[in-house]
């Protein structure tokens, strides 16, 4: 019999339903999990949408004020899918009340919030994680093992983009519910935050931290329509992000991210050069690792394309799918998240990334927009 871990979750959008998906999979596919998530209660402003959500995803209740739902004993862990300028305050109340925090990303609007809620999870002994989903992708935590096995040896080169077009025309109004993502107050930044914090946060977890860096911005469309008030109002997030930096391992990045790259929907690439091998992998593609090994016999060397879909065991997470060569998706990085926060409370293992980890992505965010504001080089 599994323990049930009791999730309150704060706000109904996209966000919402991926991590709803993934605690409704979890057991079904990590039998040997000791907790199940109950979807006890969904929290949101407006009664008629909470409703529908909550009749969709099946939650027991509802609550229009996340402060009431953070008092209920009947909630082991909250999770935060609300815009980004709510974060801090509701994920230090709830560490306050001794909840388990599952926060969205990017961690909070700026490095002052985000050191502050690493606070209070730590003060308060408290679970948390940040739902950075790309490192579950199987070709991408594969790509980490492989890394870590030592096989590229000194890495010189990470390069990684995230490449959307979604905001090119200046018809697209700004704010309000559905497109907080493009008011700075309610998102702290534009791409950088959104896009570029994913590129961050794995090439992190990848590569190791990140010491100096260099930015740029723009903001293309200077003007947009509020969705609430209708009035015209200046744009002040960044439509596009591009930075050059080092790393701590003496290895140097290049990282871009935009919504101006016509063409591409959520085009997310990278690629690793080291001294032995090279690694690339692109989201759209997303079972595929891309290996080039120079210890390849001469005439046979050039890229391999792997299908990260095995069954032996030795390709993570793709035992608990299908039969090897089948596909999974997108969604799956919310359950592989989810599995891993369970095992995390069933071992006592820390989870990562979490709170600490994901403030880290935020330092460098901040440090790329203060770079790019003053046109120099900061250090992280
Ligand atoms: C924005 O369009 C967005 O949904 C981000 O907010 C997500 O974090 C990213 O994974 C996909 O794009």
């Amino acid at each position: 019999m599994q323990k049930p871990l009791n999730i309150g979750l704060i706000g109904y959008g996209f966000m919402g339903r991926t991590h709803s998906n993934g605690y409704k999979r979890v057991n079904d596919f990590f039998p040997e999990l000791k907790h199940r998530p109950v979807l006890k209660a969904v929290c949101g402003r407006s009664p008629e949408k909470l409703k529908a959500f909550a009749d969709q995803w099946q939650y027991e209740s509802t609550e229009t004020d996340w402060r009431e739902l953070i008092k209920r004993d009947d909630i082991d862990a909250i999770d935060i899918v609300t815009p980004n300028n709510s974060h801090a305050e509701i994920a230090i109340a709830a560490a306050e009340a001794g909840k388990m925090i599952l926060c969205e990303k990017p961690l909070a609007l700026n490095p002052t919030e985000g050191e502050a809620m690493v606070a209070a999870v730590e003060k308060a002994g408290v679970a948390n994680s940040v739902w950075y989903n790309y490192r579950r992708v199987p070709a991408v935590t594969m790509a980490k093992q492989l890394i870590d096995e030592g096989r590229l040896g000194r890495i010189f080169h990470y390069r990684a983009n995230f490449l959307q077009d979604w905001t090119i025309s200046d018809d697209v109004p700004q704010g309000g519910a559905a497109l907080w993502r493009l008011d700075a107050a309610a998102a702290g930044s534009g791409v950088t935050g959104d896009l570029l914090a994913h590129c961050i946060d794995t090439a992190i977890w990848l590569n190791g931290s990140i010491s100096k860096v260099s930015g740029m911005t723009e903001t293309f469309v200077k003007e947009r329509v509020h969705t609430e008030t209708g009035k015209v109002q200046p744009v002040s997030i960044d439509d596009a992000c591009a930075f050059l930096c080092r790393f701590e391992n003496g290895s140097l990045g290049l990282f871009e991210s935009t919504r101006y790259a016509r063409g591409h929907k959520a085009l997310y690439t990278f690629e690793i050069n080291g001294e032995n091998a090279s690694i690339r992998w692109d989201l759209h593609d997303l079972h595929r690792l891309e290996w080039f090994d120079h210890g390849d016999e001469g005439k046979l060397r050039g890229w391999r394309s792997i299908h990260v879909s095995d069954h032996d065991g030795e390709q993570p997470y793709m035992d608990r799918w299908w039969v090897p060569g089948l596909n999974i998706g997108y969604e799956h990085t919310f359950v592989h998240h989810v599995a891993d926060f369970l095992k995390s409370l069933d071992t006592g293992e820390t989870m990562h990334p979490n709170f600490r980890d994901a403030l880290e992505t935020q330092v460098v965010c901040d440090a790329v927009l203060k770079s790019a504001a003053e046109e120099n080089w900061k250090v992280v």
